[in-house]
């Protein structure tokens, strides 16, 4: 007698997984999720979260510093629910994760029984690149397949499958198919030769360099191109992965982040040239044009969206460093440029310090330990200016943020990035800088750092309140806001409670003390630091200087 040898739905989509290298799964489970995750295989690596926001962030975070799409697992409609502010952030980190999510037995679905994820394919939208439950069990290896493919490809972003969880066990129609799609494609030449013609023609030239440009490895071809045309760079506003040295003497700091100020800035220039980023990411509305009299724009970016929505200029499409590597071929040398004044950092501290310390004093601080292959993940909305003077970003992905504001995203992400550098052997410890408010949205990450011995070192600077939100109570003029003081977290307990070490320090000796240990030790370490309270205008007044 033969045994018929068909694979089950669960058999084939391991396989394709093995393939795909889909083998560290971010996940909360839940008993719609167990018929997947059952006899978990040996060579698949589970990560648990205890909350869906930092199952979510921590995928992300991982996904960006392995520069490889990452698989979640969320139970159902409750498990999608809550991670859904950190799939809104990957939406527009444009990571690419593949989201499955549990479901009903299909058997029930009709009868709306708990766990029901009702709609499943609206709770998601619109922010991911595509929602699915597989009409049949036997579609979901290949919709998992499509749903990679399309994660992938350019622009790259989360993706959703729900699997009722009767499939799991079903025959599979055999083996999944397994393919292969590109990841990036090159501009086209035509117009790339008429943008490299426009872009030596140029008089007063400024070169804007968003995130796509780090996310596609190009940092050295940016530096190149900025070098070869001799020209002022500036960060990108709201820019959450800075492509640029930020000590390089043609580095002229990040645009403004409302209209006025940064069409200010770029006052006296004739044309700017915006690589892998969208036109603009603004936040304030402080009215302005775009851009000053006289100056043109060009864009370049592997995202359609991005380059449909821009309020002016010209758009090519293409992957940011495959563009940079054949403008550095096309372009003329920029020699007879004169090249920008360095920026003056600004670097003060008073003589006798603060007590408690500034946020600039707790950065000067620790800048004087910096290891050099350290990884920046910031969230610390009002004073992330100060950590830029004292820690800037030099080398490429070395610094994490999230593109959507969206607070939560980093804590969870900082340790998906130290779980990435643990995995990979890296060794590059990972220093995330998160607000005291900031750090309550996604707390329970510490537990996976603890649980993994994650080299990560957060450090909150505790000023008891949402500052930045005083900041544009002030700019908007709208006084007497409630909610906006934090007068009872005790944040190294809470720390302790999840399984980290935790200490509060309130000197620059302590600071120092507690973060020399916190390199060498074997987990993740949390250090509470009070700050001053400092209020400072949301958009400086001299950021058009
Ligand atoms: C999910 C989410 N909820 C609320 C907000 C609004 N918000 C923006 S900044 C902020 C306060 C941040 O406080 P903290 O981390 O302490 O930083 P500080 O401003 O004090 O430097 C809040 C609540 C948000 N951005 N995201
Ligand atoms: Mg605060």
């Amino acid at each position: 007698m033969t045994t018929h040898k068909v694979p089950t739905v669960w058999a084939a989509t391991y396989d394709l997984l093995r393939a795909l290298k889909l083998t560290t799964i971010f996940g909360n489970p839940g008993s719609t999720e167990q018929p997947f995750l059952k006899n978990f295989p040996d060579d698949f690596q589970y990560i648990l979260g205890l909350q869906e926001a930092s199952v979510v962030a921590m995928a992300d975070g991982f996904s960006q510093a392995t520069r490889h799409p990452t698989l979640v697992n969320l139970h159902t409609s409750a498990g999608t629910g809550n991670g859904m502010g950190n799939i809104m952030t990957a939406f527009l980190n444009k990571t690419p994760l593949i989201i499955t999510a549990g479901q009903q037995t299909r058997e029930m679905i009709l009868c709306e029984p708990m766990l029901t994820n009702r709609d499943e394919t609206t709770l998601p939208r619109p922010y991911v690149k595509w929602a699915y439950q597989p009409a049949r069990a036997q579609d979901v290896p290949g919709a998992i397949m499509r749903a990679y493919a399309l994660a992938l490809q350019p622009p790259s972003g989360p993706v959703y499958i729900s699997i009722p969880l009767d499939d799991w066990d079903q025959p599979a129609l055999g083996p999944a198919v397994v393919r292969t799609v590109s990841a990036r494609f090159a501009p086209d030449g035509e117009r790339l030769r008429e943008f490299a013609e426009r872009i030596s023609a140029s008089k007063r030239l400024a070169l804007v360099y968003g995130q796509e440009i780090d996310r596609s490895g190009g940092w050295d071809e940016g530096v190149a191109l900025a070098e070869k045309l001799n020209a002022p760079v500036f960060h990108a506003p709201n820019t959450e992965r800075p492509s640029f040295p930020e000590t390089h003497p043609l580095f002229q700091g990040m645009l403004p982040i409302a209209m006025e100020p940064l069409s200010d800035r770029l006052r006296g220039f004739d044309l700017a040239v915006v690589i892998g980023a969208p036109i603009f990411r603004y936040y304030p509305y402080i009215p302005g044009p775009v851009l000053p009299q006289g100056c043109q724009l060009l864009q370049v970016t592997n995202d359609p969206s991005d380059a449909a929505s821009a309020l002016v200029g010209d758009s090519l499409l293409g992957d940011a460093k495959l563009t940079l590597e054949a403008l550095l071929e096309l372009v003329e040398d920029g020699s007879s440029r004169t090249p920008p004044k360095p920026l003056d950092l600004q670097r003060k501290l008073p003589e006798l310090a603060n007590s408690p310390l500034t946020a600039s004093e707790v950065y000067a601080a620790l800048s004087e330990l910096r290891p050099e292959n350290a990884i920046v993940v910031q969230e610390t909305p009002s004073n992330l200016g100060d950590l830029a003077t004292w820690w800037p970003t030099v080398r490429p992905a070395s610094y994490y943020t999230f593109a959507s504001g969206g607070l939560g995203w980093n804590a969870p992400a900082a340790a998906g990035i130290a779980l990435a550098q643990k995995f990979s052997g890296g060794g590059q410890p990972v220093v995330a800088v998160i607000g005291d408010g900031s750090f309550q949205y996604s707390i329970q990450c510490l537990a996976t750092a603890a649980q993994h011995k994650l080299k990560v070192i957060y450090v909150v600077p505790c000023n008891g309140e949402y500052a930045v939100l005083k900041e544009f109570a002030l700019l908007e003029n709208t006084p007497n806001v409630p909610g906006l003081d934090l007068p009872v977290l005790d944040i190294a307990s809470t720390a302790k409670g999840f399984g980290c070490a935790a200490v509060q320090a309130r000197s620059r000796e302590e600071i120092q003390a507690a973060f020399s240990h916190a390199l060498n030790a074997d987990g993740p370490t949390v250090i509470a630091a009070p700050i001053k309270r400092e209020l400072r205008p949301l958009v400086p007044p001299d950021s058009a200087a």
